[in-house]
């Protein structure tokens, strides 16, 4: 008999659900519902709600729990073997912090399986929006964490990571700061991760190990809540958050509501939902040494397996747990797929024409540089929004074509350098991992293959495969992880891009002058023109 496993990925922009079935190895059902386009009621714009020119950036859990209905809904209508899902988990944009009053586990506790969830649970918040990993408006919070742990090494060695403006901590600590009294009157703060996986349990769900290193609470070391960072955080907050937990532990069963509306069997389990960078590990089978991802999305991540704990003392990476018990690293911008989107929308191209660009234009663009910050930026730390160009105007199609992509795995091979353990091979994930011309760039500037996979879904796959793990580990047919991901991934149409090596020197070069220029606007350094020239000289016979 078959079995089937669930995965649902909470992301910024959508609501994904895929189902494998796991003796064939297939996906054999996927589903994804906009925000924007499927539930316009809520007007969100790509999925959020943004104010101060991108500073503050909400979007709407109620918005998330009715995309999650909507999914259920397309299961039964598209008659999938429901009652045979063996387990389910999710996946959720990290760090987003949701807020409940004390009647949400009571509701939980007592849903009708007659009416909607929306319907059910739509007092149960003591703040209506919840801040997500876009917003960048806790600067003062994080440098009054920072502070309190003891500067920049105490809370890089205690948490993995330094306080960065999106994180769950210094986002909480605001909300403490300037709603005092809805701050008091809440019983419970989830990650969108254990908000999600607690509608689908009953009761409130815990957190993660991979999810909960992405809110400055978590000791990396022990995986546990550390006292001096929730004191530093907000009074009594060690009462508000749900307890950790491993990524591959089983929570509990379903919630009968599921079992009674959608057709669930009794004894489907759960499986913490963790954040969509963890879940992108195991959806990418990155379960050992030198293997890396980077995913083009809306936001652009690059991330690795790590077995031992290393942590970024500059502060600008993360560690985070990895679902497998290990941990992860991983570097983050903001200006991902929608700065492409502007690029592409400001010249009214279609993705196939910029594809066009990209080909016919030379590497190294003429020099052009682009610091592409039309969002505040999280690596490297840009509060406001601008974007600089040297060497051409922003009327300049070609140019600004060829130099978002540049710039963009410019700065992700000049950011990651930190990370120890350097890549053999870069396996791409997200909806702009699609786009081959892109990914010829990456090859060329990494100087590495890139493996781009017909899925571009690799944290909903991660969380059905996580599922699977845990449901074969309990059932006492334990398999490892390399059998469960790679079973899956090798199912998958994956095509492989070669660096051009001719370019190496090249983009060596330019990879000085970006960073020179990054130094230049953002550290008061000197102008890099002369190096420019000389630049042009080189490669442009200029
Ligand atoms: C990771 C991060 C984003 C979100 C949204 O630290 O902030 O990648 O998880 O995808």
């Amino acid at each position: 008999m078959s079995d089937y496993f669930l995965g649902i990925d909470s992301s910024t922009q959508s609501l994904t659900g895929i189902l494998i079935d796991f003796s064939s190895y297939n996906i054999i059902f996927k589903c994804s519902i906009n925000f924007d386009d499927d539930l316009p009621q809520y007007n969100t714009q790509n999925g959020v709600y943004i104010y101060e020119e991108g500073k503050i950036v909400h979007s709407n859990p109620l918005m998330w729990v009715e995309a999650l209905e909507v999914i259920f809904d397309k299961l039964v209508k598209a008659e999938q073997p429901i009652e045979k899902i063996r387990a389910v988990s999710g996946s959720g944009q990290q760090h987003g912090t949701v807020y409940l009053n004390s009647s949400f586990e009571d509701i939980l506790k007592s849903l009708n399986s007659k009416k909607s969830l929306k319907e059910q649970l739509k007092g149960v918040f003591s703040r209506e929006t919840s801040p997500v990993w876009m917003d960048s408006s806790t600067t003062k919070q994080c440098n009054e964490i920072r502070e309190k742990i003891g500067g920049l090494e105490a809370i890089v060695n205690l948490t993995g990571s330094n306080t960065f403006e999106r994180f769950s901590g210094p986002q909480i600590r605001k909300f403490y700061q300037q709603s005092p009294k809805k701050y008091t009157k809440t019983s419970v703060i989830h990650l969108v991760s254990s908000f999600m996986s607690s509608i689908l349990l009953g009761k409130n769900s815990p957190i993660d190990h991979g999810d909960g290193a992405g809110m400055n609470l978590m000791n990396i070391k022990t995986k546990k809540w550390d006292d001096r960072a929730m004191e530093a955080t907000a009074p009594n907050l060690k009462s508000k958050l749900p307890p950790l937990t491993h990524s591959y532990n089983i929570i509990g069963k379903l919630s009968p509501y599921f079992i009674q509306r959608y057709g669930f069997s009794q004894e489907t389990i759960l499986i913490p939902w963790s954040g969509d960078n963890p879940n992108s590990l195991i959806g990418l089978g990155l379960i050992d040494k030198g293997k890396v991802a980077i995913s083009l999305g809306t936001s652009d991540t690059y991330f690795s397996y790590m077995k031992k704990l290393y942590v970024d003392l500059k502060g600008e990476g993360h560690v985070f747990g990895a679902p497998t018990g290990d941990y992860m690293s991983l570097i983050c911008y903001k200006n991902g797929s929608l700065a492409r989107e502007n690029i592409k929308n400001h010249f009214n191209l279609d993705w196939k024409k910029f594809s066009e660009v990209l080909k016919k234009t030379p590497p190294g663009n003429y020099g052009k540089i682009m610091l592409p910050y039309f969002l505040p930026e999280i690596v490297p730390l840009v509060l406001e929004p601008k974007v600089y160009r040297f060497g051409f105007d922003e009327n300049d199609l070609e140019g600004n074509v060829r130099a978002i992509i540049e710039s963009q795995f410019l700065s992700m091979r000049l950011h990651s350098a930190w990370i120890e353990e350097k890549p053999k091979e870069i396996y791409a994930t997200g909806g702009g991992s699609a786009n081959r011309e892109i990914l010829q760039i990456a090859a060329d500037i990494f100087g590495i293959n890139i493996r781009q996979f017909g899925l571009t879904d690799s944290a909903a796959l991660g969380a059905a495969l996580r599922c699977a793990k845990s449901y074969y580990d309990f059932t006492k047919q334990k398999k490892s992880w390399q059998e469960i991901a790679l079973a899956v991934l090798n199912n998958q149409q994956s095509d492989l891009v070669t660096p051009n090596l001719k370019y190496k020197p090249l983009y060596d070069d330019m990879l000085v002058l970006y960073r020179k220029y990054e130094n230049f606007v953002l550290k008061n350094e000197e102008n890099p023109k002369i190096l420019r020239d000389q630049f042009l000289k080189t490669y442009f016979n200029t």
